[in-house]
């Protein structure tokens, strides 16, 4: 029976994915001398802060270049680029049809959680003024590993006390719909039905997002 919903972030509930990608553009040009190609953007989605610093410094053929220390510096340096770029965010960056999509969420009465790979999602939820609908927001520093690896989602459906089987999750990103099968829940993928093949339910876009749909598609999926 279906009885939360487990969520990613970046490109669900709001769109950070260019934010992220133009603080690493502009520091891996300015302290990697690495030009990073448009392309490189879709790589880094729902990747860590350090997986991603590691995926552009192997792009620049600079892996064994830098010391941990020097890493965590650049690392560091992205972030309050991109911290920087956030300072106007507030409730208008909400993606079209999310919040009316919570409300239904939280007038059904069903927990939800947040199964964000960025540290920054709770100032990100605060900004957006969304913080009361989530019940639990995943720590990823607690994580050994990131998506596609099921272990996020299955923290996300831990935190709100339900089996991974009664949970729906929400994800943008292929790597993120393959977390959410491999932890058993009901996969919903938002965007691109050929990226998204392997989701259970696909919506184009979060403005398509409907509660009923979801529960429709559950009950005969998991009768
Ligand atoms: C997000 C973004 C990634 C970012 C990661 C870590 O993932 O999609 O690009 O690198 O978080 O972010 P931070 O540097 O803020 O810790 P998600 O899981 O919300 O899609
Ligand atoms: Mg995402």
């Amino acid at each position: 029976m279906l009885k939360g919903f487990t969520f990613d972030l970046d490109g669900v509930i709001t769109d950070t994915a260019n934010y992220h990608f133009a603080a690493w553009k502009k520091m891996a040009h300015d302290e990697l001398g690495i030009d990073l190609p448009d392309s490189m953007n879709d790589k880094l989605k729902g990747i860590s802060r350090m997986d991603s610093l590691d995926i552009i410094l192997k792009f620049g053929h600079k892996e064994n270049d830098y010391t941990q220390a020097q890493k965590e510096q650049f690392a560091t340096d992205k972030n309050n680029l991109y911290l920087d770029s956030l300072k106007n965010m507030s409730a208008k960056d909400i993606l079209p049809g999310v919040k009316p999509f919570l409300d239904s969420i939280k007038q059904a009465g069903y927990p939800m959680s947040l199964a964000s790979a960025s540290k920054n999602a709770p100032t990100i939820l605060n900004k957006l003024g969304l913080t009361d609908y989530f019940d639990a927001i995943v720590d990823p520093a607690t994580l050994k590993h990131g998506k596609p690896n099921p272990e996020i989602y299955q923290k996300a459906a831990e935190a709100i006390h339900e089996p991974d089987y009664d949970c729906v999750g929400l994800e943008d990103a292929a790597a993120g719909i393959q977390a959410i099968n491999a932890a058993d829940q009901f996969s919903v993928g938002i965007g691109d039905k050929d990226v998204l093949s392997k989701a259970d339910l696909i919506f184009p876009s979060t403005a398509d997002l409907s509660l009923t749909k979801i529960e429709e598609a559950y009950k005969q999926a998991r009768p």
